[in-house]
């Protein structure tokens, strides 16, 4: 369900994408009596080495990968050459999983050869398909190319299709014997094809190891090879995107879509759980710094609290000892004002003692003195009387 979403995104990018032309380059022309060559068409995925062999099969010196970029662009086939006396000419093709160009870029720029060639009636005598034996396990990559062959080829002409493997010399030869029969009779991998009338070979790298391949199907030859997208196109009238072929690649394209649309739905989600994380992270930071502030906040307006108290228990004990040393100096003032007081009114009690012991002296001084001019008044009464 999800693959025919995407399978409909391709074919609408591919319609709006203009496509790459193999034509200008491969002028095809009808063939004459003279010119029946044998001419075979060399697959495979890109860096599998179609060019090396070509080039050491034909002594062409087509240009070859040196790195990781896809090298072969367009179709392009050799010079007629000679395999035991029998006119060959080989087809070179740009392998699938092209670092610049799409899959079906790829596929139209192979069909338009073999739409143009078989509509001259030039056929091929046979394709080989090349898988390097070093490959550890027929990875997704090399599984899809060789889909895209087989639906390419359909399963009538399998009897001239040859599966070879090279770069034997890079790896021990048990390992490589083990991987080729892993390969002949896996289902996923060569065995249905194998079974189906193609055959497996190996290129030892040398000339003559390439024409022993290239005999194969030279002596297998029993007549034209049209191959299914050749027939679909041509007899049938088909567009590409809905031939065999065309619907496998963009059936591929549309999951290699949904895989790198999941990777990215993955990555995305990925970098919003890393983004949440870090903004939780972040939250948490800014959590505890401000905490740390308030903290610190709260401190310091403790120890100003503090201080104060402090400040106010110290004023206040100062004022306590102020009013105390008050207090003891008013006790102090009024004892001393007592003491004052009573020696004040023991001298006035002295001098009123003093005062009424002087009057009572005074008192009885002159009482003395009335008595005594009493009694001399008597006495002077009593003489008068005497004198009388
Ligand atoms: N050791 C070893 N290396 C090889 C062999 N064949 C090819 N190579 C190396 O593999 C690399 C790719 O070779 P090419 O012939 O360009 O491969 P291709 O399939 O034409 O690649 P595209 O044009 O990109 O599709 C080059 O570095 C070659 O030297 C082989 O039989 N043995
Ligand atoms: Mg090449």
């Amino acid at each position: 369900m999800g693959t025919r979403k995407y399978k409909r995104r391709v074919v609408a990018t591919l319609r709006s994408t203009p496509l790459h032309h193999c034509l200008p380059l491969i002028r095809i022309q009808s063939p004459t009596m003279d010119e029946l060559d044998f001419t075979i068409a060399i697959m495979g995925a890109t860096g599998s080495g179609k060019t090396s062999f070509i080039n050491t099969a034909s002594e062409s010196d087509f240009v070859v990968g040196q790195g990781l970029q896809s090298c072969t662009e367009d179709v392009k086939m050799t010079n007629t050459f000679r395999v035991d006396d029998r006119p060959v000419r080989l087809v070179d093709t740009p392998g699938f999983d092209d670092t610049t160009r799409s899959d079906f870029d790829i596929l139209k720029t192979i069909a338009d050869y073999l739409t143009s060639a078989y509509k001259v009636g030039k056929t091929l005598s046979g394709v080989i398909y090349i898988h390097r034996i070093t490959d550890t396990r027929m990875s997704g990559i090399s599984r899809k190319n060789f889909r895209m062959f087989r639906k390419v080829c359909g399963e009538s002409t399998l009897k001239n299709v040859v599966i070879m493997t090279n770069m034997w010399g890079s790896i021990e030869r048990s390992i490589a014997e083990a991987r080729e029969a892993e390969l002949a009779n896996e289902e996923l991998c060569f065995k249905p094809v194998l079974e189906a009338g193609a055959k497996m070979l190996r290129h030892a790298g040398t000339r003559e190891s390439a024409h022993d391949v290239l005999r194969h199907i030279l002596a297998n030859h029993g007549g034209p090879v049209v191959l299914d997208i050749q027939k679909e196109l041509v007899d049938e009238h088909k567009d590409l995107e809905k031939t065999g072929a065309g619907d496998a690649c963009i059936d591929e394209m549309a999951k290699e879509a949904e895989r790198r649309h999941q990777e990215e739905m993955q990555r995305i989600q990925r970098e919003m759980e890393e983004a949440l994380k870090r903004k939780e992270e972040e939250d948490r930071r800014r959590i505890e710094e401000e905490t740390r502030k308030r903290r610190e906040e709260a401190e310091r307006v403790e120890a100003e609290a503090r201080r104060i108290a402090e400040e106010i228990r110290r004023q206040r004990e100062e004022q306590e000892r102020r009013i105390r040393e008050e207090e003891e100096r008013a006790r102090e003032q009024a004892r001393r004002a007592w003491e004052e007081h009573e020696r004040r009114r023991k001298e006035l009690e002295w001098e009123v003692k003093c005062a009424a012991e002087r009057a009572e002296r005074e008192r009885r001084e002159l009482q003395r003195r009335i008595e005594e001019a009493r009694r001399r008044q008597a006495e002077r009464d009593s003489l008068i009387c005497i004198v009388q």
